[in-house]
Parts: structure tokens; C-alpha cells; sequence
């Protein structure tokens, strides 16, 4: 099945009632029973797929979000909007963090860790969709969001980056893509003395644990929260005592096109000559570290494990940081773009459709069903076709495009991630942030 005109209008009032049905009134369930509160990287895509229904809709998503930014300037990764009585583990009591939003106004309680800072990509594309007669409105909200943008950027430039290497360093799996294999080696050297007895509900609730993280994974994830509480989540105790200090090359290649984003987005937001100097300073210095990183002879990008001080090499999505960092350097594109197309990604005959998986099918921990080490997801696609149209790849982007909609109109309702090789819609349906691409996608094709 392709995407004709028809089923375009179709796929578009499909996806907009999964965002309008995951609606929790100015804010987004990441899905509907699985993930039930505000995600923050889910939330920043959400907001791509509101600004292609409603701008002020859009940006309530980042308001409400924002909202629960802590005073150091990080965004917390979930913010358990839901509420005490809706499930979902490891709930607050594990993290005991709360943030108040405004003097008098009633905590919010959060986690104590980030998730990749989509936001400002988010921002741009809200502004780009605003209809010219909402703009006043939305130039005030865009201003008023803008400076805290800025200091979500700065901490992860600071706090993240002790070392100022351009790289941010994550604290936690959970950080983005939770049990990538690029932290087996990281999370096996940990001697679990036990996170405490928990009960966990994400396998039931999918109805299939072996697509979902092992009770292994969850001992060492539960145990690493309870490291970070004990630090009090500062910083510099974490980067004291933790174990697992990863310089993650994707999400600091996100931080490097969110900065340009907000460049972007400077004179409408009225930015002041130091943040916009800061704005630069963290994406020139952002490309430098990937630079660091990259080896031009495999195209392979590599993230480094700051405590055993050794390079995790293995070919994930990751490993192409320097395309969703947009880095302009033409070797690097050419030799990243040969990977890409490669047997060991896209370029392997046994793909459903050529896009790009979460793990090489030609790595040993390749496990095609299993979250994310080996299925392919739709955000992380979208990251790379924005990526391969701001470089001018357009016969690239558009053919990305096409198959990413394709795979998500053939089976399903908008799933989580699907299996590479038969394109099996795979963990929880109607999926917010599959719905927000999809409209985004949709929206390309005019
Ligand atoms: C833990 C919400 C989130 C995404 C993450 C994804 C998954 C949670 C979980 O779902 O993580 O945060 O319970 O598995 O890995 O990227 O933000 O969609």
C-alpha cells in the first residue's frame, strides 16, 4: 500500500484523533494506558503534530511542560501529570522530586532525569505553521517560552558537560532509548545490591515482556534511581559517585540542531546578544565533539563511557550523530550516507522497508522485536528526514518520508515501533508521538 491522496486525508484524521483522544487538556498522554503522563521528548513531538491542527494547542504542550522545568534548567523526563491514581511504575515515590510551577500553585512531581531536547525543533515548527493572523499571540508565547529553551540548552552545555566537550553526558538509560545494547556494558558492571521489591507493570500491560527491557535491565534502572535520589540529583555528586556516565553522541547531536533551532528562531523571539553568542558557542562546539568522535574510515559515530574511559562501539542509530546533527562537513555526510546505505543498515535486502533500525541487523545483540535493539521507529526516522532535507537531500528525504508512511498505514494503529523485517506493528498502539510524525509527513507532501 503507498500513500495516495485518499488515504492521505485518511492516515491525517486517523492520526488527529489519536492525539486529540490522548488529549489530557493542554497536555499528552504519551500513549493511552502504557505511558500515561507527560514524557518530555514525546511531548516535544506532540507538539509537531498539534502545530499541523492548532498553533496555540501546540504550544500549550511545551507551556505545560515547561511548566515543570527545575530550577537548574533541566526538563524532567516525565512529569506525572496523570495523577496519584493513574499507574504507572516507577511512579513518583521512587524519585521523590517535585518542582512548584509558580509561587502559591501546587507542586508537580517529576523524575530526576532528561530526555533528549527536541523541544526547540518543536518551537521552530510551531512558528513555521502559525497562521499570519495568530501571530501576535503567538510571537508573545514563543518570547516567553524562548529564555527557558535557552537555559534547558545551557544546563545540558554545563552541568552536562563538566568536561565542556561538546558531548552531554547521560545519567541513566531512561535517558531516551532505554535499553539500547549501547548500555550493556555499562549497566553489567554495576553489582546489583538491590533496588528493593517492585512490581513492575509495562509487560502486562503490553501483553508480550519479551519486546519490553529484562527484570535485569529493571534491577540496574531501579537501582541507578536510587543512586541519583541518594545524589540528590546534583550534579556534580552524580559525576562523583555514578557508574554509568555515558557521553551520549545522539543526544548531544539533538542539542546541536535544537541549537540551531533556536538561532533560527532569534530575532522573533527577540534574543539578546549573549544568548545568542552562548547559542553558537554550544552548536560549534557541539559539532567539534561529534567530530571527536567520528571515524572516518567505518562512518561510524561512537559514544564513550566516561567511567571505564573506553568507546562503545556498535552500530545503532546513534552512529550516525552527524547527520542528526546536520554537520555541514562534506566527507562526513558522504561517509555516513555510505553507511546508511550499507548492508548493515538500509542497505540490508532482508528490510521490509529501507529504513533506519534501532540496532544493525549485522550486530550480535540484534533482536528484531525487542524495543530498542533492533525495531525501527518512526521519531527517530523523522529526526533523520528533517536532518537529510536541512542538508538537501531531497530525492533522500522524500523517499524516507514515503516509506515511513507507508509502514505506518500497512498494519496497526500507529504503533510504538515496528519489526524491520515484516514491518509487525510493535508495542503500545496509538502511540502519540507516531501520530505527531505521521501528520508532520503528511504535511510535507502539501
Ligand atoms: C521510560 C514514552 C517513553 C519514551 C522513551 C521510551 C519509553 C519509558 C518506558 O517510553 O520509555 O521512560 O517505560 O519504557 O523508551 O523514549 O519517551 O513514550
Amino acid at each position: 500500500m503507498s500513500v495516495t491522496d485518499d488515504t492521505s486525508a485518511l492516515l491525517r484524521d486517523r492520526a488527529a484523533a489519536v492525539l486529540r483522544d490522548n488529549d489530557a487538556g493542554g497536555w499528552t498522554k504519551a500513549s493511552p494506558h502504557l505511558y500515561p503522563h507527560q514524557w518530555s521528548w514525546d511531548s516535544a513531538f506532540i507538539a509537531i503534530g498539534w502545530a499541523h491542527l492548532d498553533v496555540r494547542r501546540a504550544l500549550s504542550e511545551l507551556e505545560q511542560l515547561l511548566a515543570a522545568q527545575w530550577p537548574s534548567g533541566m526538563v524532567p523526563h516525565i512529569v506525572f501529570r496523570g495523577g496519584p491514581g493513574v499507574p504507572y511504575f516507577p511512579g513518583p515515590e521512587w524519585w521523590n522530586c517535585s518542582v512548584t510551577p509558580a509561587p502559591g500553585a501546587a507542586p508537580l512531581r517529576t523524575t530526576g532525569i532528561c530526555q533528549p531536547p527536541v523541544h526547540a525543533l518543536a518551537l521552530r515548527r510551531i512558528w513555521q505553521l502559525t497562521p499570519a493572523g495568530q501571530q501576535p499571540e503567538v510571537r508573545a508565547r514563543l518570547r516567553a517560552l524562548y529564555p527557558k529553551l535557552v537555559n534547558w540548552h545551557r544546563y545540558l552545555a554545563t552541568g552536562r558537560d563538566p568536561e565542556g566537550s561538546g558531548l552531554v553526558t547521560t545519567y541513566h538509560p531512561w535517558e531516551g532509548t532505554d535499553n539500547s545494547p549501547r548500555w550493556d556494558r555499562a549497566l553489567a558492571r554495576i553489582e546489583v545490591a538491590g533496588p528493593g521489591p517492585y512490581t513492575r507493570l509495562d509487560a502486562d500491560q503490553l501483553g508480550d515482556p519479551s519486546q519490553r527491557p529484562t527484570d535485569w535491565d529493571y534491577d540496574r534502572y531501579l537501582w541507578l534511581v536510587g543512586e541519583l535520589r541518594d545524589c540528590g540529583y546534583d550534579d556534580a555528586e552524580i559525576y562523583r559517585r555514578s557508574p554509568f556516565l555515558i557521553k551520549d553522541v545522539f543526544f548531544s547531536s539533538v542539542l546541536v540542531a535544537a541549537n540551531a533551532a533556536l538561532l533560527d528562531l532569534a530575532d522573533v523571539a527577540g534574543a539578546d546578544a549573549d544568548d545568542r553568542a552562548d547559542l553558537l558557542r554550544w552548536l560549534e562546539r557541539g559539532r567539534d565533539g561529534l567530530t571527536a568522535r567520528f571515524d572516518p574510515p567505518s562512518g561510524l559515530c561512537t559514544d564513550f563511557d566516561v567511567r571505564a574511559g573506553e568507546e562503545i562501539r556498535l552500530r545503532t542509530f546513534a552512529s550516525f550523530a552527524p547527520l542528526f546533527a546536520r554537520t555541514p562537513d562534506a566527507g562526513q555526510q558522504d561517509a555516513q550516507l555510505r553507511l546508511l546505505d550499507s548492508a548493515d543498515f538500509c542497505g540490508d535486502p532482508q528490510l521490509r522497508w529501507p529504513l533506519l533500525l534501532s540496532t544493525s541487523p549485522a550486530e550480535p545483540v540484534f533482536e528484531p522485536r525487542t524495543y530498542w535493539r533492533g525495531p525501527v521507529w518512526p521519531i527517530i526516522n523523522w529526526l533523520l528526514w528533517q536532518s537529510l532535507s536541512e542538508l538537501g537531500y531531497r530525492d533522500r528525504s522524500a523517499g524516507l518520508c514515503r516509506d515511513a508512511l507507508d509502514q505506518i498505514t500497512a498494519k496497526g494503529d500507529f504503533a510504538e515501533y515496528f519489526e524491520p523485517m515484516t514491518g509487525e506493528p510493535l508495542g503500545s498502539p496509538r502511540q502519540s508521538w507516531t501520530a505527531a510524525v505521521t501528520l508532520d509527513w503528511l504535511g510535507s507532501l502539501g
